[in-house]
C-alpha cells in the first residue's frame, strides 16, 4: 500500500478515525428489550445528571421540588434555563446540540422543544437504536449490570439480553461498598451469607459472583471506589475483594475494572448529580497488580492529579490496562491533555475512551467529540514519523486506530 504524503496525513487520519466502529467499554445503557431501563429521547437527555448539576447553578429552585416534578417538566426547565436563556457552551450542553445536528433534526428559529421531540417520536424504537449506533460509529457497548438491583434482576430472570450489541459487566458497588445494606438481598436470592465474613459467607459470595457472571455472560466485573480506597486493609471491602472477587475473576479469566476516586453524595440533595471526586492512592493499584499477576485490571481514575502516576504504573505492570477519561475528566481540554500524555508514555497500549452514556443518544456526542481529539493527536504523531523518513501507510493507521478503539479491549479480556 502506498506511503502517505505529509500533506495528506490529516485527511487520511480523519477518515480512518471517522469510519472505525468503536467498542464502548463502559456505559450505563440497556438494550431496547429491557423496557423502561433503556433510556432515550430528549426528556432523558435533558435530565442527564451532568446537566441537572449545571441547571442548579442558575436557579434558586428547591432541589426536592425539582426532583418531584415529572421528567417532562424537569426537561423543560433545564432546556429553558440552559439552552434558551443563555447559550449552551459547556461540554454537556454542547453534547445536546451535537446530538440534534447528527440526528438531522431541524432546530427552528424559536428553538422549540416540542417540535424537536416530535421529530424523534416519529422514528420507531428499533430503527432508532440502529440509527443512533450508526450515527455514533459504535459497534457494541458494555453495560453496567447489577443483579442486586431487584428491577434489573427481574429483566435478567424473565427476559435476558437478546441484543448482541449490548455486552454485560457485573457491577459490584453494593457488594463491595455497602455490604451491610445488601447481604439481606443476597439471602433473598438464595445465598446463605451472613453479616460477618466467615468461611461460609465468603464461599457463598464467590458462588454469587460465579453464577451471575455466567448468567450475564459478563465480559468483566467492575466497581467504583472512593479516593480513600485501600488494599490490603482490614475492612469488609478489602476482604471481599481479595477473598472473593479476585479469585473468581481469575478463575473465570475476566478482568476486574476499578474506577477509583469518586466521593459519593457530597451534596445528597442533588441525587446522582451530587457526587464529586478526590485524589486516590496509586499504591493500592501497584499492590493488586504485583500480588495478583494472574489477574487483569482495567483501571480508570477520576482525579486529574492521578493521571500521570496511573500511566507510569501501567508501564510497570502488563496486567494493568488504563482506560477512559472518566466523568469530570470527559471535557475536551482535559481529554486532550490526558490522551497526549498516555500516547507519550504508553504508545498504543491503552484504551483511550469510553462514553459512560446513560441515555442512548449520548453515544453520538461522546464519540463525535472524542474522535476529533484523537484524530488531532494521531495526525501530529504520524506527521512526525514521515518528517523523520519513517514510511506510514493507510493500512498502518487503520490497524493502530482499531487497536485503540476496540482490539486492545478484546485482547485484554481474552480474545473472541
Ligand atoms: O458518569 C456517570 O454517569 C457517573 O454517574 C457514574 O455512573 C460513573 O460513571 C460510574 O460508573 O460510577
Ligand atoms: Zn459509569
Amino acid at each position: 500500500m502506498a506511503i502517505i504524503n505529509e500533506a495528506d496525513v490529516a485527511a487520511v487520519v480523519a477518515r480512518v478515525v471517522e469510519e472505525v466502529q468503536v467498542t464502548d467499554i463502559h456505559t450505563h445503557l440497556y438494550p431496547p428489550g429491557f423496557g423502561d431501563m433503556c433510556l432515550y429521547g430528549l426528556d432523558e437527555l435533558l435530565t442527564y445528571h451532568y446537566l441537572v448539576a449545571e441547571f442548579f447553578r442558575h436557579t434558586s429552585m428547591d432541589y426536592h421540588a425539582f426532583f418531584q416534578l415529572p421528567k417532562e417538566r424537569q426537561a423543560e426547565l433545564v432546556y429553558q434555563t440552559l439552552f434558551i436563556e443563555r447559550s449552551p457552551l459547556s461540554e454537556a450542553q454542547q453534547g445536546i446540540v451535537t446530538v440534534l445536528k447528527e440526528l438531522g433534526l431541524t432546530v427552528d428559529a424559536g428553538k422549540e422543544l416540542p417540535a424537536l421531540k416530535e421529530q424523534i417520536k416519529a422514528i420507531p424504537l428499533t430503527e432508532y437504536v440502529d440509527k443512533v449506533f450508526a450515527a455514533a460509529g459504535v459497534k457494541e457497548v458494555v453495560m453496567t449490570n447489577d443483579p442486586l438491583d431487584g428491577t434489573e434482576r427481574r429483566w435478567w430472570e424473565k427476559v435476558g439480553n437478546k441484543d448482541p450489541r449490548f455486552k454485560a459487566a457485573l457491577r459490584l458497588d453494593p457488594l463491595l461498598n455497602d455490604y451491610e445494606m445488601y447481604f439481606g438481598e443476597l439471602n433473598n436470592m438464595g445465598y446463605r451469607v451472613g453479616r460477618y465474613l466467615d468461611n461460609v459467607t465468603l464461599g457463598e459470595i464467590r458462588r454469587y459472583l460465579k453464577e451471575w457472571a455466567k448468567k450475564l455472560a459478563a465480559v468483566y466485573m467492575a466497581v467504583s471506589l472512593p479516593p480513600d480506597f485501600k488494599v490490603p486493609e482490614d475492612s469488609t471491602r478489602a476482604h471481599i475483594l481479595e477473598g472473593c472477587v479476585i479469585p473468581v475473576c481469575r478463575e473465570l479469566k475476566i478482568p476486574l475494572a476499578l474506577m477509583i476516586g469518586v466521593k459519593r453524595r457530597v451534596n445528597p440533595h442533588l441525587d446522582l448529580a451530587g457526587d464529586s471526586l478526590g485524589k486516590a492512592d496509586i499504591r493500592s493499584i501497584e499492590y493488586l497488580c504485583r500480588v495478583y499477576p494472574e489477574n487483569k485490571f482495567l483501571v480508570t481514575m477520576l482525579s486529574r492529579e492521578n493521571q500521570h502516576e496511573l500511566a507510569v504504573t501501567a508501564r510497570k505492570f502488563r496486567n494493568l490496562m488504563v482506560f477512559g477519561c472518566w466523568w469530570f475528566l470527559n471535557n475536551p481540554e482535559i481529554v486532550r491533555e490526558i490522551t497526549a500524555m498516555r500516547l507519550d508514555l504508553l504508545g498504543l497500549s491503552f484504551i483511550p475512551q469510553h462514553s459512560d452514556a446513560r441515555v442512548l443518544e449520548q453515544l453520538i456526542y461522546k464519540w463525535k467529540h472524542f474522535r476529533r481529539i484523537i484524530a488531532g493527536h494521531l495526525t501530529t504523531r504520524y506527521r512526525e514519523l514521515l518528517t523523520k523518513g519513517w514510511p506510514v501507510t493507510e493500512k498502518d493507521i487503520e490497524k493502530d486506530v482499531k487497536e485503540l478503539l476496540g482490539n486492545n479491549f478484546w485482547n485484554f479480556v481474552g480474545g473472541r
